[in-house]
């Protein structure tokens, strides 16, 4: 990491943090690139600053992706929230390691394509290897993102496999149903739905497309629970 990553890294360990989860490819970054792209277009005073690094050759992430967002109204926007991307690629299993790290949410990204499979479970393992029970504790907030729902549907799994995966992963199906739930999404409906609008000229954030507010759902579910979770704290 340079310099300026780990500062922007030790500054968001101060807030709530939320990390974005899956194998390589899975739509991580785009799918908080659209967040970001939505919060800015509703409410650009909630937005701090949005830190992409990618290979620009291949656009997968090799550090990770950060976005720091202000909740609330004026200067009570000081409640700030973090979310990441770790790096899917095999070969930055120790940045994911760091990235997650503290964190109060966390949304599992899940590639649909049927042939990622083995790269999904490979995933979770993995996530099940550096949280254990932590999963299961509520401890943190968590949403499962069944991403590229576009994808024929011959080739792809649907949430109802998302339960079998979890198993063979030795994650506990309980984790789906009871813990977190599954949101069936589509990144590349949703930033075709965004263009679309803003070309027409067209946005109410009260009614936002259908695609769009699959992405968004999930992330403010998280958010909101952690705030719920922290306001029962103090
Ligand atoms: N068909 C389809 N493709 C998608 C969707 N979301 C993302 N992609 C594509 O999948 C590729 C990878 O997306 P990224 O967001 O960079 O994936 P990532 O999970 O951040 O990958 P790493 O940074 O390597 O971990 C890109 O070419 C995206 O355009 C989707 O909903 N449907
Ligand atoms: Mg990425």
């Amino acid at each position: 990491m340079s310099q300026e990553e780990e500062l922007v890294f030790e500054e968001s360990q101060q807030g709530v943090k939320i990390v974005f989860w899956g194998p390589t490819l899975a739509g991580k970054t785009t799918a908080l690139s659209l967040f970001h792209a939505i919060k800015k277009k509703e409410d650009p005073e909630s937005v701090y600053n949005f830190l992409k690094l990618e290979d620009k050759a291949t656009e997968r992430t090799i550090g990770f992706d950060q976005a720091t967002f202000g909740l609330g109204t004026g200067a009570g926007k000081a409640f700030k929230y973090h979310l990441f991307t770790t790096p899917g690629q095999d070969r930055f299993k120790s940045m994911r390691k760091i990235v997650i790290n503290g964190l109060h949410g966390l949304i599992v990204v899940i590639d649909s394509e049927k042939a990622r499979w083995e790269e999904n479970r490979e995933s979770l393992i993995e996530l099940f290897t550096i949280l254990g029970d932590k999963l299961y504790s509520r401890e943190v907030k968590m949403a499962i993102m069944l991403n590229k729902m576009d994808l024929p549907a011959e080739t792809r799994i649907s949430a109802a496999d998302v339960g079998r995966l979890m198993i063979e992963a030795g994650i506990s199906d309980k984790l789906r149903d009871t813990f977190a739930s599954t949101f069936e999404v589509s990144c590349l409906e949703a930033l075709s739905a965004l263009k679309d609008a803003w070309t027409r000229g067209e946005w109410n954030p009260k009614q936002r497309p259908q695609a769009v507010q699959r992405i968004i759902q999930p992330i403010q579910m998280v958010i909101r629970d952690i705030i719920i979770s922290q306001l029962q704290k103090s």
